[in-house]
């Protein structure tokens, strides 16, 4: 597989992928107030507050270390890392800003000119070498405050909140970032509500009524965004953004069939139905009923929505996910964020996730028969165990065969008739990992010199696969 002739469109935006609280650190610099990620611990713990109810946001400091805190210092070393993603040709950085560099608290009138420095100081390195900012606005960064005095986005204050942040956001940078995108993951917040949500479930009451007025609150926040964006910045694009796996059916079964159905609706199309299309699905109408939800929706909520609706779709793919209606002892994975049960034609990543590049090339065909939007690949990579030999090289040749593989799916997808805009490989850096806090998982093309335990002299390092993407985007993908 050597070529990819002529897939990409010129104006392809190559580049990779990072969050605030993932990389930034200095989680006190410059007033800077606490998010989520800040008063979450590395390691086992991590996975299991977040799938776990209960967690009181204490920072118990004698306990836990907290990998966020420093993360790989990106906030002092910005300059050093973008150098490199241009020495890349990166034509795109997907980054977000940290809420909480902006309103500390969340719920302050006025914005921290501090925070708001930092971002022009990044925003400007990145256009010095011509590499465009795409930005989410909210990436698991939500103000501690926020969840603690109002409970995250169940309280309809917080879209009050939500629009003074983005105003202030879209008229600092409205001449320096054209790509923006709303909330990361949207949908990750039916499994995992305190990252996106903004609350654990404590109650029962939370599990579908709390949690889908959350969502109702984020959808109207979301229009307000777009409304907003598309008046301040005419000349920008505004997506939202999704977790993307595919739902395969273990087998013909039609109960199968039917149960990876109805699982694809509410986990990979509600979102995107309501923020790309503008209305709430009659499916997820049903799904209401059944649960006993009745949102407590506002005069002129619906209108919003319907009138401003998203651009583009930006998503994530790392896996596809098979599901079986009755489980019984067939082998469960657990993949990125959500389990599903074992495919037989698939191998995974030291961390369980299927690997699966035809899947992306099955998401794209079915996000834009759906919806006939734009697409952008925001997220996709292999996190793994990398090694540093003793000559300082880092051979990671099972993270070029991953993306090289993923990207080849995507030329297919293009050729199918998919409206691409581009390809941003997440983790560009080696970072803080979402679910697990650890440094070990690398997903980068630049090793950090950072571990575990703490240790490390955050040295940056180029890997084989620095070289190699170097020159998929010299040859716009077609040099695979
Ligand atoms: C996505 C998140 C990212 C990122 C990535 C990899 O779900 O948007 O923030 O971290 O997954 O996941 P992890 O870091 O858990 O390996």
């Amino acid at each position: 597989m050597d070529t990819n002739a002529k897939k990409f469109p010129e104006s392809f935006l190559w580049g990779g992928a990072t969050a605030a609280n993932q990389l930034e650190g200095g989680f006190h610099d410059g007033n800077k107030g606490m998010n989520i990620a800040d008063v979450l611990p590395g390691g086992k713990e991590r996975l299991t507050i977040l799938q776990s109810p209960g967690f009181d946001f204490q920072i118990d400091e004698s306990k836990y270390s907290y990998p966020n805190h420093e993360a790989i210092d990106f906030y002092h070393r910005y300059k050093e890392d973008i150098a490199l993603f241009a020495e890349m040709g990166f034509k795109a950085y997907r980054m977000s800003i940290a809420w909480t560099r902006i309103f500390p608290n969340g719920d302050e009138l006025e914005p921290n000119e501090e925070g708001l420095a930092f971002y022009d100081r990044v925003f400007d390195e990145l256009h010095k070498y011509g590499i465009e900012p795409v930005v989410t606005i909210s990436h698991y960064e939500m103000p501690v405050n926020l969840v603690k005095e109002y409970g995250g986005w169940r309280d309809r204050k917080v879209v009050t909140f939500f629009e003074r942040y983005v105003n202030a956001i879209f008229t600092r940078y409205k001449n320096k970032v054209k790509y923006w995108m709303t909330f990361n993951e949207i949908n990750s917040g039916l499994i995992m509500p305190i990252m996106g949500l903004g609350f654990a479930i404590h109650k029962e009451e939370d599990r579908f009524q709390g949690t889908f007025q959350a969502y109702h609150h984020q959808f109207v926040a979301s229009s307000i965004a777009v409304k907003a964006c598309h008046e301040l910045i005419p000349d920008a694009k505004i997506g939202c953004m999704i977790l993307f796996a595919p739902v395969y059916s273990y087998d013909s079964n039609p109960e199968n069939v039917m149960y990876a159905l109805q699982e694809e609706n509410v986990f990979n199309y509600f979102c995107a139905d309501v923020q790309v299309r503008g209305e709430y699905p009659t499916f997820i109408k049903r799904y209401f009923k059944e649960h006993n939800i009745n949102l407590d929706i506002r005069e002129g909520d619906l209108e919003l929505i319907k009138k401003h609706t998203v651009d583009y779709i930006g998503f994530s793919y790392y896996m596809s996910r098979t599901e079986k209606k009755d489980k019984g002892t067939q082998e469960n994975i657990q993949g990125n964020i959500m389990s599903g049960v074992k495919n037989p034609f698939l191998k995974a990543s030291d961390w369980g996730w299927e690997i699966d590049p035809i899947g992306l090339r099955i998401s794209l065909n079915k996000l834009y028969g759906r919806y006939q939007v734009p697409l952008f690949v925001v997220e996709n990579g292999l996190g793994a165990y990398d090694k540093v030999e003793e000559d300082g090289s880092i051979n990671d040749d099972y993270r070029i065969d991953y993306i090289r593989e993923h990207i080849h799916a995507m030329g297919e997808a293009v050729e199918d008739g998919v409206e691409l805009m581009g390809y941003t490989s997440w983790g560009c850096i080696d970072l803080v990992s979402a679910s697990t806090g650890e440094f070990e998982k690398r997903y980068g093309f630049i090793y950090v010199d950072k571990h575990d335990d703490g240790s490390g002299t955050l040295e940056r390092k180029k890997k084989k696969s620095f070289y190699w993407y170097k020159d998929v985007i010299a040859s716009n993908g077609e040099k695979l």
